[in-house]
């Protein structure tokens, strides 16, 4: 839309501008561990259902990755996560490793994001600048004293 004003007109325009969310779900995923159960419900956009290694993971082990994919490459600027563990009645505000490298080719990895989260609650991490990138893959540290079975509830991209 174009508005040409004469010298001295005015006009009042009203726009309904429609916010464009940073955050994206993955458009799929690749699981090379078998053992993640119900890979899609980490990317289905519902806090209710979750992922889980069907394993426990013990103290000190990672689960396996698993791959979320980005649909064509995107400019990938952090990844927003929400992490978990079973049984999901016990207290969730544990602290749990997150361990995440990201690929502009599809097959070299590049380090992301590896540090110590609290699990139990949205969790926004941010690359130093963005990555054109076509997948992420994801695996969880057990930083914990006991085994304890991985959930992921959710997990999105940020793209510029
Ligand atoms: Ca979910």
């Amino acid at each position: 839309m174009s508005i040409r004003l004469q010298p001295g007109e005015t006009k009042q325009i009203d726009v309904a501008l429609t916010p464009i969310s940073p955050w994206m779900l993955p458009t799929g995923h690749i699981s090379p561990d078998p053992n993640w159960y119900y890979p899609q419900n980490a990317y289905d956009g519902n806090l209710d259902t979750h992922a889980y290694y069907i394993y426990a993971t013990a103290p000190g082990d990672y689960t396996p990755f698993i791959e979320f994919l980005c649909g064509e490459a995107k400019n990938i600027t952090g990844f927003k996560v929400y992490l978990g563990r079973q049984p999901l009645s016990v207290d969730q505000n544990i602290p749990q490793g997150v361990d995440i490298d990201i690929t502009s080719d599809g097959n070299t990895w590049i380090d992301a994001v590896d540090l110590t989260i609290t699990g139990g609650q949205w969790v926004e991490l941010y690359l130093p600048s963005p990555v054109l990138a076509v997948k992420a893959r994801l695996r969880i540290l057990n930083v914990l004293a006991t085994s304890c079975h991985m959930t992921i509830k959710e997990f999105m991209f940020g793209v510029a």
